[in-house]
């Protein structure tokens, strides 16, 4: 009989992941209600998905006497931990959860996870094709926008599960063994959730902590913050660089086990499980030394479980790239446009300016600040933007930052921004959404954000 059965189960959050948690929970035979500071008009699509199961419904607040009532509370990550009624909740010693750690605790399949600040979710999903390129079956779900416990829910069965993990979701894990784990890089992001840079690192590193002996544990070298995990790391570790270890030298060097990036041939050199490969990036599409990096840690993280070499070359040849990052999606008189809705935070801005050395960049950049310094854009902005045009809340702190290296223009609304890009751009001139923000001030999220701005360019 499952542990839920009969529980009152409280669900904070009723998008993604408090509607796979409702459908799992009920499966479970728990009691379910549903609290989300939203109406229930604002959640249609969540409550159309539950038509079918028993829930309570307490929407438009959040009610302390519920929190206090419930048997366990299982919390939505983009909630944050320090909220009145959880702090009373958590004083009364109810349990508090999330989804994540209900599919976690449920899984029997090896689980790869990927963590870090930017480039997750490509590095996870080149992992899943690497997989399914070698005739395995996986489970990719997570951050990525597919909740992770629909594949316990649902029942189904993969040769592994892929998981992009993001910090909010590992703030509310408890318990977490994985086969291999991946931590991409450590940058300057949600500092509107974490009171500083190094509580950030903490929670995730919390996940690095989970490892244990067996776990691979996969560590961009040439990422400070995460080059430092490797001092409390109990896994096997797998380096990946874009340098040559010969030149960082020392042990390093002489017991180099991961994959590094030989710019001269354009080639991969990956020494994960002793034999030593080469992969060609003649054929590799993704823009930027960034999408160079994921796909080192993704070579690691798909050596490490076993998969065919000859598989992952295929990968590299025939991987489009992932919607929202970098997404190339038109050129019009000469002029390309590119959607990086998924840019939302300061430092993938600057990653994705970095991308293009050769053409003049007229970039869109604005939305909700979490309170990142747009100031350390300041050299790329001089070098390679021709035009910034900002909007959303963010735009007079953008401004101030970076303004006055650029030709900068505020504006009131999106379709506002696309038209004057268009204007102001000549052929050759590349137009780059990346707004180094969040969406919330005025969509539902980074992918409806996206997708306005695909639609617009569309229709130009
Ligand atoms: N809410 C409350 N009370 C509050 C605050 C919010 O009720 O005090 C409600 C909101 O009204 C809303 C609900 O909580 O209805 C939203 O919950 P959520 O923000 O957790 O959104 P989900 O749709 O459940 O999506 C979450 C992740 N969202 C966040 O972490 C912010 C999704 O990651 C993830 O794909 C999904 O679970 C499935 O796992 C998105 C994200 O932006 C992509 N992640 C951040 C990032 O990548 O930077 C971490």
């Amino acid at each position: 009989m499952s542990k839920f059965k009969g529980k009152r189960v409280l669900i904070v959050g009723f998008g993604k992941s408090g509607v796979a948690t409702a459908k799992y929970m009920s499966k479970q035979g728990a009691k379910i209600t549903v609290t989300d500071m939203k109406q229930k008009s604002e959640l249609a699509d969540s409550v159309q998905a539950c038509a079918d199961l028993k829930i309570e419904y307490e929407l438009g607040k959040h009610n302390s006497k519920t929190f206090q009532t419930a048997e366990l509370i299982v919390v939505s990550p983009g909630i944050p931990l320090n909220i009145k009624v959880l702090d009373e909740a958590r004083e009364k010693n109810i349990p508090i959860t999330g989804e994540l750690e209900l599919a976690i605790n449920a899984l029997k399949e090896p689980l790869i996870t990927i963590t870090g600040t930017n480039g997750k979710t490509t590095t996870t999903m080149l992992i899943g094709e690497m997989f399914k390129a070698d005739n395995k079956t996986v489970y990719v779900g997570g951050n990525i926008g597919q909740p992770l416990l629909d594949y316990v829910t649902e029942g189904l069965k993969c040769d592994a599960v892929i998981a992009e993990i993001s910090s909010f979701q590992i703030d509310l894990l408890e318990k977490c063994t994985p086969a291999t784990a991946v931590f991409t890089n450590l940058e300057e992001d949600h500092l509107d959730r974490y009171s500083d840079m190094s509580t950030y690192v903490s929670s995730k590193k919390k996940l690095l902590n989970f490892c244990d002996k067996n776990s691979y544990v996969v560590l961009n070298h040439d990422d400070p913050n995460i080059k430092d995990f490797s001092n409390d790391n109990q896994g096997k570790l797998i380096w990946f660089t874009k340098k040559n270890p010969i030149q960082i030298g020392g042990p390093f060097a002489e017991n180099f086990s991961g994959a590094y990036y030989n710019s001269t041939s354009r080639q991969i050199i990956a020494k994960v499980l002793g034999r030593e490969e080469t992969y060609d990036l003649t054929q590799f599409r993704l823009l930027g030394d960034h999408n160079k990096e994921n796909l080192l840690g993704a070579i690691c993280a798909a050596r490490a479980m076993g998969i065919n070499p000859k598989a992952i070359q295929t990968v590299i040849n025939t991987f489009k790239g992932v919607p929202h990052r970098l997404e190339f999606i038109r050129k019009k008189d000469g002029v390309y446009f590119f959607n990086d809705s998924k840019g939302t935070n300061v430092m993938s801005v600057k990653r994705s300016l970095a991308s293009f050395v050769n053409n003049p960049i007229i970039l869109i950049a604005g939305g909700r600040d979490k309170n990142g310094d747009f100031t350390v854009l300041g050299d790329l902005v001089k070098k390679r933007c021709k035009t910034i045009i900002l909007l959303g809340e963010a735009k007079e702190k953008i401004n101030r930052a970076v303004g006055d290296l650029a030709e900068t223009y505020l504006v009131g609304t999106f379709e506002e921004a696309v038209l004057l890009a268009y204007q102001k751009s000549r052929s050759g001139d590349i137009i780059l959404l990346s707004p180094g923000c969040s969406s919330y001030d005025m969509f539902r999220n980074f992918e409806e954000r996206g997708d306005y701005f695909r639609k617009l360019v569309t229709q130009l």
